[in-house]
Protein backbone atom coordinates (compact mmCIF):
# COMPACT_ATOMS: atom_id res chain seq x y z
CA UNK A 1 0.00 0.00 0.00
CA UNK A 2 1.43 3.48 -0.54
CA UNK A 3 2.27 5.63 2.22
CA UNK A 4 0.43 8.59 2.88
CA UNK A 5 2.08 11.48 5.69
CA UNK A 6 0.62 14.65 6.79
CA UNK A 7 0.45 17.11 9.65
CA UNK A 8 -1.75 19.59 11.96
CA UNK A 9 -0.76 22.27 14.15
CA UNK A 10 -2.01 22.33 17.97
CA UNK A 11 -2.07 26.11 17.62
CA UNK A 12 -5.96 26.70 18.76
CA UNK A 13 -8.47 25.44 20.77
CA UNK A 14 -10.08 24.32 17.37
CA UNK A 15 -9.79 22.93 14.12
CA UNK A 16 -11.70 25.42 11.67
CA UNK A 17 -13.73 24.72 8.07
CA UNK A 18 -10.64 25.10 6.49
CA UNK A 19 -8.78 22.94 7.86
CA UNK A 20 -11.10 20.12 7.78
CA UNK A 21 -12.30 20.84 4.13
CA UNK A 22 -8.74 21.30 2.76
CA UNK A 23 -6.89 18.80 4.43
CA UNK A 24 -9.13 16.61 7.21
CA UNK A 25 -11.20 14.92 5.48
CA UNK A 26 -8.80 13.48 3.10
CA UNK A 27 -6.93 12.46 6.10
CA UNK A 28 -9.74 9.86 6.85
CA UNK A 29 -10.71 8.90 3.23
CA UNK A 30 -6.97 8.35 2.64
CA UNK A 31 -6.60 5.73 5.24
CA UNK A 32 -8.64 2.94 3.85
CA UNK A 33 -6.46 2.84 0.51
CA UNK A 34 -3.13 4.08 2.16
CA UNK A 35 -1.05 3.38 4.91
CA UNK A 36 -1.14 6.44 6.77
CA UNK A 37 1.08 8.02 9.44
CA UNK A 38 -0.63 11.32 10.79
CA UNK A 39 1.11 13.54 13.40
CA UNK A 40 0.10 16.55 15.85
CA UNK A 41 3.17 18.69 15.07
CA UNK A 42 3.47 20.49 18.36
CA UNK A 43 7.50 21.20 17.64
CA UNK A 44 6.33 23.41 14.83
CA UNK A 45 3.57 25.02 17.24
CA UNK A 46 6.28 26.56 19.42
CA UNK A 47 7.88 28.49 16.28
CA UNK A 48 5.66 31.61 16.97
CA UNK A 49 5.54 31.78 20.71
CA UNK A 50 3.30 29.19 23.14
CA UNK A 51 1.93 28.78 26.84
CA UNK A 52 3.17 25.18 28.05
CA UNK A 53 0.28 24.22 29.53
CA UNK A 54 -2.00 25.34 27.09
CA UNK A 55 0.14 23.79 24.43
CA UNK A 56 -0.16 20.15 25.52
CA UNK A 57 -4.15 20.38 25.88
CA UNK A 58 -4.25 21.86 22.66
CA UNK A 59 -2.46 18.88 21.43
CA UNK A 60 -5.02 16.57 23.26
CA UNK A 61 -7.90 18.61 21.81
CA UNK A 62 -6.16 17.94 18.20
CA UNK A 63 -6.10 14.25 18.72
CA UNK A 64 -9.54 14.17 20.27
CA UNK A 65 -11.07 16.31 17.13
CA UNK A 66 -8.92 13.89 15.19
CA UNK A 67 -10.07 10.70 16.30
CA UNK A 68 -13.89 12.29 16.60
CA UNK A 69 -13.77 13.01 12.59
CA UNK A 70 -13.03 9.32 11.86
CA UNK A 71 -9.57 8.32 12.13
CA UNK A 72 -9.21 4.66 13.35
CA UNK A 73 -5.99 3.64 15.83
CA UNK A 74 -6.42 0.62 14.35
CA UNK A 75 -5.93 1.53 10.79
CA UNK A 76 -3.54 4.69 10.77
CA UNK A 77 -0.99 6.02 13.06
CA UNK A 78 -1.97 9.17 14.97
CA UNK A 79 0.73 10.80 16.89
CA UNK A 80 2.00 13.82 18.72
CA UNK A 81 5.84 14.25 16.83
CA UNK A 82 7.61 15.49 20.46
CA UNK A 83 6.93 11.94 20.99
CA UNK A 84 9.45 10.93 18.05
CA UNK A 85 12.68 12.37 18.40
CA UNK A 86 14.20 11.49 14.91
CA UNK A 87 11.94 14.38 13.48
CA UNK A 88 14.35 17.27 15.05
CA UNK A 89 17.05 14.80 14.02
CA UNK A 90 16.90 14.33 10.45
CA UNK A 91 15.83 18.39 10.18
CA UNK A 92 19.11 19.39 11.14
CA UNK A 93 20.74 17.01 8.83
CA UNK A 94 17.86 18.44 6.06
CA UNK A 95 19.07 21.74 7.19
CA UNK A 96 22.61 21.68 6.16
CA UNK A 97 21.77 20.84 2.58
CA UNK A 98 19.00 23.66 2.58
CA UNK A 99 20.38 26.93 1.09
CA UNK A 100 19.87 30.26 2.84
CA UNK A 101 18.45 32.08 -0.08
CA UNK A 102 15.91 28.79 -0.61
CA UNK A 103 14.52 28.91 2.33
CA UNK A 104 14.35 32.64 2.66
CA UNK A 105 12.25 32.70 -0.62
CA UNK A 106 9.26 30.60 1.54
CA UNK A 107 6.39 33.11 1.18
CA UNK A 108 4.25 31.52 4.28
CA UNK A 109 7.85 33.05 6.27
CA UNK A 110 7.80 36.18 4.76
CA UNK A 111 4.05 36.91 5.50
CA UNK A 112 4.11 35.43 9.31
CA UNK A 113 7.41 37.19 9.84
CA UNK A 114 6.21 40.36 8.53
CA UNK A 115 3.32 40.26 10.86
CA UNK A 116 5.58 39.24 13.93
CA UNK A 117 7.99 42.19 13.12
CA UNK A 118 10.63 40.56 11.44
CA UNK A 119 13.31 40.91 14.17
CA UNK A 120 10.90 39.09 16.69
CA UNK A 121 10.13 36.15 14.38
CA UNK A 122 12.38 33.11 15.56
CA UNK A 123 14.62 31.09 13.83
CA UNK A 124 12.32 28.08 14.36
CA UNK A 125 9.65 30.40 12.15
CA UNK A 126 12.48 30.83 9.62
CA UNK A 127 13.24 26.91 9.38
CA UNK A 128 10.00 25.13 10.01
CA UNK A 129 9.61 24.22 6.50
CA UNK A 130 12.71 22.04 6.81
CA UNK A 131 11.35 20.11 10.32
CA UNK A 132 8.58 19.77 7.71
CA UNK A 133 10.25 17.98 5.10
CA UNK A 134 11.83 15.49 7.80
CA UNK A 135 8.43 15.20 9.14
CA UNK A 136 7.16 13.85 5.60
CA UNK A 137 10.48 11.78 4.96
CA UNK A 138 11.07 10.50 7.80
CA UNK A 139 8.16 7.81 6.60
CA UNK A 140 8.99 7.84 2.57
CA UNK A 141 5.39 8.81 2.33
CA UNK A 142 3.92 8.79 -1.13
CA UNK A 143 1.54 11.42 -1.15
CA UNK A 144 0.95 14.73 1.32
CA UNK A 145 -2.85 15.87 2.10
CA UNK A 146 -2.70 19.45 2.45
CA UNK A 147 -4.61 22.59 1.23
CA UNK A 148 -3.11 24.71 -1.08
CA UNK A 149 -1.36 27.43 1.16
CA UNK A 150 1.07 24.51 1.73
CA UNK A 151 2.09 24.09 -1.73
CA UNK A 152 5.53 25.76 -1.53
CA UNK A 153 6.61 24.14 1.59
CA UNK A 154 5.88 20.38 -0.35
CA UNK A 155 7.86 21.42 -3.14
CA UNK A 156 10.68 22.07 -0.94
CA UNK A 157 10.14 18.80 0.96
CA UNK A 158 10.68 17.18 -2.89
CA UNK A 159 13.94 18.83 -3.55
CA UNK A 160 15.67 17.94 -0.09
CA UNK A 161 14.49 14.54 -0.95
CA UNK A 162 16.01 14.31 -4.24
CA UNK A 163 19.01 16.72 -3.78
CA UNK A 164 19.65 14.16 -0.51
CA UNK A 165 19.41 10.73 -3.16
CA UNK A 166 22.00 12.04 -5.78
CA UNK A 167 24.11 13.77 -2.69
CA UNK A 168 24.61 10.51 -0.59
CA UNK A 169 22.63 7.70 -2.75
CA UNK A 170 19.14 6.58 -2.81
CA UNK A 171 17.31 7.18 0.44
CA UNK A 172 13.88 9.04 0.20
CA UNK A 173 10.77 8.64 -1.26
CA UNK A 174 10.15 11.71 -3.33
CA UNK A 175 6.62 13.21 -2.25
CA UNK A 176 3.69 14.03 -4.02
CA UNK A 177 1.06 16.60 -2.71
CA UNK A 178 -2.38 15.33 -2.85
CA UNK A 179 -4.65 18.46 -2.86
CA UNK A 180 -8.02 18.36 -4.08
CA UNK A 181 -8.70 21.51 -6.02
CA UNK A 182 -12.87 22.29 -5.10
CA UNK A 183 -12.10 22.85 -1.21
CA UNK A 184 -8.27 23.60 -1.39
CA UNK A 185 -8.50 27.17 -0.20
CA UNK A 186 -11.82 28.01 2.06
CA UNK A 187 -11.45 31.55 2.73
CA UNK A 188 -12.44 33.66 5.05
CA UNK A 189 -16.37 34.40 5.71
CA UNK A 190 -15.51 38.30 6.18
CA UNK A 191 -12.74 38.82 3.17
CA UNK A 192 -13.34 36.25 0.95
CA UNK A 193 -10.33 36.97 -0.99
CA UNK A 194 -8.17 35.77 1.80
CA UNK A 195 -7.74 32.08 2.84
CA UNK A 196 -9.71 31.19 6.75
CA UNK A 197 -6.59 31.09 8.81
CA UNK A 198 -6.51 30.72 12.60
CA UNK A 199 -3.47 33.05 12.95
CA UNK A 200 -4.85 36.06 10.45
CA UNK A 201 -8.67 36.07 9.95
CA UNK A 202 -10.91 37.68 12.70
CA UNK A 203 -13.26 35.01 14.78
CA UNK A 204 -16.07 36.12 12.60
CA UNK A 205 -14.35 35.09 9.90
CA UNK A 206 -13.63 31.56 11.06
CA UNK A 207 -16.01 28.55 11.61
CA UNK A 208 -14.43 26.33 14.44
CA UNK A 209 -15.66 22.72 14.64
CA UNK A 210 -15.84 22.61 18.45
CA UNK A 211 -17.84 26.12 18.54
CA UNK A 212 -21.66 26.39 19.50
CA UNK A 213 -23.61 26.02 16.05
CA UNK A 214 -25.59 29.17 16.86
CA UNK A 215 -22.81 31.36 17.35
CA UNK A 216 -21.61 29.47 13.63
CA UNK A 217 -24.88 30.24 12.19
CA UNK A 218 -24.75 34.12 13.27
CA UNK A 219 -21.16 34.05 11.40
CA UNK A 220 -22.78 32.55 8.42
CA UNK A 221 -25.77 34.80 8.39
CA UNK A 222 -23.54 37.77 8.60
CA UNK A 223 -20.67 36.72 6.15
CA UNK A 224 -19.78 39.04 3.31
CA UNK A 225 -21.19 38.31 0.44
CA UNK A 226 -21.65 40.04 -3.18
CA UNK A 227 -23.20 42.34 -5.10
CA UNK A 228 -26.64 41.10 -6.75
CA UNK A 229 -28.72 38.35 -5.66
CA UNK A 230 -28.29 35.60 -7.70
CA UNK A 231 -27.06 32.61 -6.39
CA UNK A 232 -24.33 31.13 -8.99
CA UNK A 233 -20.62 29.58 -8.43
CA UNK A 234 -18.22 32.33 -9.52
CA UNK A 235 -14.99 32.43 -7.75
CA UNK A 236 -13.74 35.45 -9.40
CA UNK A 237 -16.28 37.51 -9.68
CA UNK A 238 -18.62 36.49 -6.40
CA UNK A 239 -16.35 34.89 -3.96
CA UNK A 240 -18.14 35.39 -1.17
CA UNK A 241 -21.20 33.58 -2.45
CA UNK A 242 -18.79 30.98 -4.22
CA UNK A 243 -17.34 30.44 -0.76
CA UNK A 244 -20.45 29.11 1.16
CA UNK A 245 -21.60 26.82 -1.85
CA UNK A 246 -18.18 25.41 -1.86
CA UNK A 247 -18.17 24.74 2.31
CA UNK A 248 -22.14 23.52 1.53
CA UNK A 249 -21.49 21.00 -0.75
CA UNK A 250 -18.70 19.73 0.88
CA UNK A 251 -20.58 18.85 3.82
CA UNK A 252 -23.70 17.97 2.20
CA UNK A 253 -22.13 15.51 -0.83
CA UNK A 254 -24.54 17.52 -2.81
CA UNK A 255 -23.22 18.90 -6.55
CA UNK A 256 -22.45 22.51 -6.52
CA UNK A 257 -24.22 22.71 -9.92
CA UNK A 258 -26.81 20.79 -7.93
CA UNK A 259 -27.37 23.28 -5.19
CA UNK A 260 -27.36 26.46 -8.07
CA UNK A 261 -30.05 24.54 -9.65
CA UNK A 262 -32.19 24.07 -6.37
CA UNK A 263 -31.82 27.60 -4.99
CA UNK A 264 -32.39 29.49 -8.41
CA UNK A 265 -34.94 32.35 -7.63
CA UNK A 266 -33.99 31.89 -4.03
CA UNK A 267 -31.93 34.51 -2.15
CA UNK A 268 -28.66 34.73 -0.04
CA UNK A 269 -30.95 34.52 3.03
CA UNK A 270 -32.28 31.39 2.18
CA UNK A 271 -28.55 29.45 1.55
CA UNK A 272 -27.17 30.97 4.18
CA UNK A 273 -30.23 29.59 7.09
CA UNK A 274 -29.59 26.49 4.98
CA UNK A 275 -25.72 26.14 5.34
CA UNK A 276 -25.88 26.76 9.03
CA UNK A 277 -28.46 23.76 9.36
CA UNK A 278 -25.79 21.46 7.15
CA UNK A 279 -23.11 22.89 9.46
CA UNK A 280 -24.75 22.42 12.52
CA UNK A 281 -25.48 18.72 11.73
CA UNK A 282 -22.22 18.04 10.76
CA UNK A 283 -20.31 19.49 13.57
CA UNK A 284 -23.45 17.77 16.31
CA UNK A 285 -21.79 14.20 16.29
CA UNK A 286 -18.40 15.79 16.12
CA UNK A 287 -18.13 17.59 19.48
CA UNK A 288 -19.62 14.85 21.00
CA UNK A 289 -17.16 12.48 19.94
CA UNK A 290 -14.79 15.03 20.44
CA UNK A 291 -15.75 15.14 24.33
CA UNK A 292 -15.89 11.57 24.69
CA UNK A 293 -11.85 11.13 24.15
CA UNK A 294 -11.51 14.76 25.88
CA UNK A 295 -13.50 13.17 29.11
CA UNK A 296 -10.86 10.43 29.58
CA UNK A 297 -7.36 12.05 28.85
CA UNK A 298 -5.57 8.83 30.60
CA UNK A 299 -6.49 6.73 27.48
CA UNK A 300 -6.00 9.21 25.11
CA UNK A 301 -2.84 9.42 26.31
CA UNK A 302 -2.32 5.75 25.46
CA UNK A 303 -3.74 5.83 22.28
CA UNK A 304 -1.07 8.50 21.63
CA UNK A 305 2.25 6.39 22.92
CA UNK A 306 0.97 3.74 21.03
CA UNK A 307 0.69 5.85 17.84
CA UNK A 308 4.17 7.07 18.98
CA UNK A 309 5.53 3.72 19.21
CA UNK A 310 4.58 2.33 15.86
CA UNK A 311 5.29 5.82 14.35
CA UNK A 312 9.50 5.25 15.94
CA UNK A 313 9.51 1.80 13.90
CA UNK A 314 9.90 3.39 11.30
CA UNK A 315 11.36 6.91 12.07
CA UNK A 316 14.48 5.42 13.44
CA UNK A 317 14.87 2.89 10.51
CA UNK A 318 14.74 5.78 7.75
CA UNK A 319 17.01 8.10 10.02
CA UNK A 320 19.78 5.15 10.76
CA UNK A 321 20.10 4.80 6.81
CA UNK A 322 20.06 8.28 6.46
CA UNK A 323 23.32 8.90 8.88
CA UNK A 324 24.68 6.24 7.20
CA UNK A 325 24.57 7.46 4.33
CA UNK A 326 26.02 10.97 5.54
CA UNK A 327 28.90 9.54 7.27
CA UNK A 328 27.70 9.52 11.16
CA UNK A 329 27.96 6.53 13.39
CA UNK A 330 23.94 5.03 14.05
CA UNK A 331 22.09 6.13 16.34
CA UNK A 332 22.41 3.58 20.03
N1 LIG B 1 -8.46 28.03 4.53
C1 LIG B 1 -7.99 26.83 4.26
N2 LIG B 1 -8.48 26.14 3.21
C2 LIG B 1 -8.01 24.89 2.92
N3 LIG B 1 -7.07 24.26 3.66
C3 LIG B 1 -6.57 24.91 4.72
N4 LIG B 1 -5.64 24.58 5.65
C4 LIG B 1 -5.50 25.60 6.53
N5 LIG B 1 -6.31 26.62 6.20
C5 LIG B 1 -6.99 26.23 5.08
C6 LIG B 1 -4.93 23.31 5.70
O1 LIG B 1 -5.06 22.81 7.01
C7 LIG B 1 -3.93 22.01 7.33
C8 LIG B 1 -3.44 22.38 8.70
O2 LIG B 1 -2.41 23.30 8.61
P1 LIG B 1 -1.62 23.90 9.80
O3 LIG B 1 -1.48 23.03 10.95
O4 LIG B 1 -0.41 24.52 9.20
O5 LIG B 1 -2.63 24.92 10.20
P2 LIG B 1 -2.44 26.33 9.95
O6 LIG B 1 -1.81 26.59 8.62
O7 LIG B 1 -1.79 26.84 11.17
O8 LIG B 1 -3.94 26.73 9.90
P3 LIG B 1 -4.28 28.07 9.47
O9 LIG B 1 -5.61 28.41 9.94
O10 LIG B 1 -3.97 28.15 8.01
O11 LIG B 1 -3.29 28.94 10.34
P4 LIG B 1 -2.27 29.98 9.86
O12 LIG B 1 -2.99 30.87 8.90
O13 LIG B 1 -1.93 30.60 11.15
O14 LIG B 1 -1.11 29.28 9.23
C9 LIG B 1 -2.92 22.25 6.22
O15 LIG B 1 -2.90 21.13 5.36
C10 LIG B 1 -3.45 23.45 5.50
O16 LIG B 1 -3.14 23.42 4.13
Amino acid sequence: RPRVFSGIQPTADSFHLGNYLGALRHWVALQDSHDAFYCVVDLHAITAGHEPKVLKQRSRVAAAQLFALGLDPERSTLFVQSQVPEHPQLAWVLGCITGFGEASRMTQFKDKSQKQGSDRASVGLFTYPILQAADILLYQANAVPVGEDQRQHLELSRDLAQRFNSLFGPTFTVPAPHIVKDTAKITDLQDPTAKMSKSSSSPAGIIDLLEEPARSAKKIRSAVTDTGREIVFDAEGKPGISNLLTIYSALSGRGIDELVAAYDGKGYGDLKKDLAEVVRDFVTPIQERTRGYLDDPAQLDKLLAHGAEKARAVASATLRTAYERVGFFPPV
